[in-house]
């Protein structure tokens, strides 16, 4: 009886897109199916590695200041200490990050299109594997779409979930990719085969006029009742590569900074204006933080064997260094490369004989907001960190952490901490 009833209900499945042949597109497929996946599979991978590299970048594992993720366990520790150089490497690696998570939005969403029909599958479930494959489908549609929403709400400062962002997008992101390991080694021999039954070459000739359905597949992708096609597959491809095309000009100028600032009309703040040589990117202005204008009772707090105070005017009779450094935030933009001068934070070490293998503490006359950070031993004795004074040769703007501001090679700018009052070196 329950049988029967069973078998009913999987040969009448309920109306709309639950029957095969509201789907109509002429287009859809497996060969273009996986054609959107191929160009997804290095994406996603360059996407989960400078991820991982993001996430390493906050030290979390130095604690205090960086991360206060509780409980991240495996999925946190084993991460290696931040290194201090090549100067670019933060930026590189943030940059292709939010671009490249920008760029594949399009392809993404192609993709999901492509593969819409699987969704509204009948029976829901053949089968206890069958149960399983869709679960994890589950899984990886909804991580991709997490992960890219909660990405694009970050750098477009949209922050409407009391979570911290990092931790739901780097966790979230473990999600993702486990379910995409598994999807891939289940779908690679269908996508080799897929990918063989058609010369993309050819498909990039062939026009409207001469564009069919691709053969009925065993997945059921290809439509039994297809429409007359009123796109080319070459015109769908190339809608698809255009889109992602002009997102990566409208938002790759907001890494490189400088000039090419302006052309990022995507970019979620335009250029705000420093002035003369302080003319670049401001993150968060001084207002914004709570900061008045600092007077020359201001002393930088030091400790460490010993504890010392100096004043600006004090600083600045130290031998100077300077640096040509970009401040690269984890937002993917960047200031541009500055030309930076001040005390190199090894100087200030050794001022309050801190040992070699001590961390450092940064604090801030701004209270809450990102205003504490720990550096590692390496970060500090790398030559060019600096506790910068003067930006392009004039003093530091208040916007820019006048009296003084931490500016470190390879540091994500978040810890590039301004307005410093105290730096604290310790064993941790
Ligand atoms: N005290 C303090 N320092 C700070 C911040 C802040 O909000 N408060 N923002 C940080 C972030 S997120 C970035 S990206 C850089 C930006 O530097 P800029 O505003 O000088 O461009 O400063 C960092 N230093
Ligand atoms: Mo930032």
């Amino acid at each position: 009886m329950l049988g029967r009833w069973v078998r009913w209900v999987a040969e009448n499945p309920p109306p709309g897109p639950f029957r095969a042949r509201f789907w109509r597109s002429p287009l859809r497929g497996p060969w273009l199916t996986s054609v959107l996946s191929v160009a997804l599979l290095p994406g996603i991978t360059l996407m989960f590695l400078t991820g991982l590299a993001s996430y390493a970048a906050y030290d979390p594992n130095l604690a205090r200041g960086n991360d206060t993720t509780p409980d991240k366990g495996l999925l946190g520790s084993w991460l290696p200490t931040w290194p201090a150089g090549p100067w670019w490497l933060y930026w590189v690696t943030q940059g292709v990050h939010v671009t490249l998570g920008l760029v594949l939005i399009p392809i993404v969403l192609a993709k999901l299109w492509s593969v819409l029909p699987k969704l509204f599958e009948w029976p829901p479930a053949r089968s206890l594997t069958h149960l399983l494959d869709r679960a994890s489908l589950l899984l990886l549609v909804g991580g991709a779409v997490f992960e890219l929403v909660t990405g694009v709400m970050n750098i477009q400062y949209y922050y409407a979930w009391p979570v911290v962002f990092y931790q739901a997008h780097y966790y979230g992101a473990w999600v993702f990719i486990a379910a995409f390991v598994v999807h891939v080694a289940f779908r690679v021999g269908r996508l080799v085969t897929a990918l063989r039954s058609r010369s993309l070459i050819r498909e990039l000739r062939t026009p409207l006029s001469a564009t069919r359905p691709e053969p009925p597949d065993p997945d059921h992708l290809v439509s039994p009742d297809p429409a007359p096609p009123t796109i080319s597959r070459r015109g769908a491809l190339g809608m698809v590569a255009l889109s992602s095309l002009a997102l990566l000009g409208l938002t790759v100028g907001q890494t490189i900074g400088g000039r090419a600032r302006s052309t990022a009309l995507l970019a979620p703040r335009g250029r705000e204006l420093g002035m003369g040589p302080n003319d670049f990117q401001v993150n968060k202005t001084a207002a914004m933080a709570g900061i008045v204008p600092v007077d020359d009772s201001w002393r930088l707090q030091l400790r460490g064997a010993v504890s010392r105070s100096l004043s600006r005017a004090e600083l600045l009779a130290l031998p100077q260094h300077t640096a040509r450094l970009p401040i690269a935030c984890v937002e993917g933009w960047s200031t541009g490369i500055q030309t930076w001068t001040g005390v190199p934070l090894a100087d200030l070490a050794d001022l309050v004989g801190a040992a070699r293998t001590d961390r450092l503490f940064v604090e801030s006359l701004q209270r809450g907001g990102f205003s504490t950070a720990t550096l590692s031993p390496g970060q500090v004795r790398t030559p060019d960190a600096l506790l910068a004074l003067q930006v392009n040769g004039a003093d530091l703007s208040l916007d820019h952490g006048f009296p003084a501001r931490i500016v470190v090679p390879a540091l994500p700018g978040v810890h590039n901490i301004k307005w410093v009052t105290r730096l604290t070196f310790s064993v941790g």
